[in-house]
């Protein structure tokens, strides 16, 4: 075993204009919601090509051109997803240096959705972590944040959105408690996740043993949208980082060249759905890093139905669709052909860093700022079914899924020892 994590971070952007509750689902960043011609549907660029332009000055100790070089690289790798259509044009340079003294301004020009003048893209170098400073974060632990700004509700596209690297973890001072530092190939990777969120991927949970200490194969099975930097790996994406750039945007063999499993999670009655947990199919030849997740309930708001919401807290700000068939469902695409167990388990809701708010997986956590317990006997368990009373944590069933396989029936997980019927939303919170 060995100590794998830092306590730094990556952050995702609030909605600016006011929408401070818009939040998040698991997998997509933002999913539609009731006013949406399709609501349930995960927000998307609506071209194959994103225009963007870049910050003046430096960042940490790069030059602006390596700044540039580094900003080229991380939207490569997104480009090279051979089964995803997604591309980035640069539109050359913002027209001022982006520092902590004009960031406000900058982002209220930006936030004026109605204003054409604004790139679709802007990426932001914050030189010293000043800017991260300005707008109210910790400089010493985020490192970049990425998100939409702009989007068409009615549609669920995306139509502007930014990118701030902090770059005070680059500027060559030594790796300290008061000043974290991370190399240029860790750095490489945060580009490359803050990339993610700005092309609509929110942030996953696998192998979440890494947010505090775990093995070098536990390591490299994190995707690059973890919420926390836990090393180098994650400029390389995995299956999971593939499998949702591919659903948003796919190239026409994607559907057709890998499974899918859909179902739902549900209480010990076996009807009831659960919300808010967290979903892996891992295959059984590669379980720790072959492995795509999904959060049961993701394309269901957080703020329906839900007594935890706080009392007053206006839930019309929240995405997500209405429709009650989709509490508690999940759907894991772009599997690689094969054999694979479905594993469920709470997403981290402890603390010092819980996935939640700005390090959210999942929409409860985003909206709401906690994550439910899981409700039963089991912290982990599995798929298994048929489902039987005898059925002990480790119970599992092995699902084969061949290319354009969708699976999705025999896929419920029944949650063990809830008591025979247990109210969705009542008592599993903390
Ligand atoms: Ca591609
Ligand atoms: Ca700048
Ligand atoms: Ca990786
Ligand atoms: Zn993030």
């Amino acid at each position: 075993m060995k100590s794998c994590a830092r306590t730094i971070r990556f952050a995702v952007a609030m909605l600016a204009a006011g929408m401070l509750f818009s939040a998040f689902a698991g997998g997509p960043l933002y999913v539609t919601g009731p006013s949406a011609v399709t609501p349930g549907e995960p927000y998307r660029w609506a071209g194959s090509v994103i225009r963007y332009k870049t910050d003046q000055g430096g960042l940490g100790n790069r030059t602006n051109a390596e700044a540039d070089a580094m900003v080229s690289a991380a939207f490569r790798v997104w480009e090279d997803v051979d089964s995803a259509s997604i591309g980035f044009q640069n539109d050359g340079k913002l027209s001022s240096d982006i520092t902590a003294v004009n960031i406000l301004s900058f982002q209220n020009m930006l936030g004026m959705c109605s204003d054409p003048s604004q790139p679709p893209g802007s990426i932001v170098y914050d030189l010293d972590g000043s800017i991260i400073e300005a707008l109210g974060m910790d400089k010493n632990s985020v490192l970049g944040f990425a998100g939409a700004v702009c989007t068409n509700d009615r549609l669920g596209t995306y139509t502007r959105g930014w990118a701030v690297m902090n770059g005070r973890f680059i500027d060559g001072e030594p790796d300290s408690a008061g000043h974290q530092s991370v190399t240029l190939d860790e750095f490489h990777g945060v580009f490359v996740h803050e990339f993610g969120h700005l092309i609509g991927l929110g942030h996953s949970q696998i192998n979440v043993g890494c947010a505090t200490d775990c093995s070098a194969e536990d390591l490299s099975g994190v995707p690059t949208m973890f919420p926390l930097l836990v090393g180098d790996g994650q400029a390389t994406l995995n299956t999971d980082d593939i499998s949702m750039v591919s659903s948003l945007y796919p190239e026409s063999s994607f559907h057709a060249s890998t499974g899918r499993i859909q179902g739902r999670v549900v209480f010990s009655d076996g009807v009831t759905p659960a919300q808010g947990y967290n979903v892996i199919a891992r295959n059984t030849a590669d379980a720790r890093v072959t492995a795509v997740s999904s959060v049961s309930g993701y394309r269901f708001t957080a703020g329906a139905g839900n007594p935890l919401v706080p009392f007053g807290m206006d839930t019309s700000f929240f995405y997500g669709s209405h429709d009650r068939n989709l509490i508690g469902f999940y759907d894991i695409p772009g599997l690689p052909p094969g054999t694979y167990t479905v594993e469920v388990e709470a997403i981290l809701n402890s603390d010092p860093l819980p996935f939640v708010y700005e390090s959210g997986v999942g929409p409860i956590g985003d909206y709401l700022g906690f994550q439910y317990k899981m409700p039963g006997s089991c912290d982990l368990q599995y798929l298994h079914h048929p489902p039987r009373p005898t059925d002990d944590c480790g119970t599992r069933t092995t699902v084969s899924v061949g290319p354009g396989q969708v699976l999705s029936t025999g896929t419920d997980i029944v949650l063990i020892g809830t008591g025979p019927r247990y109210d969705a939303w009542e008592g599993e919170g903390e």
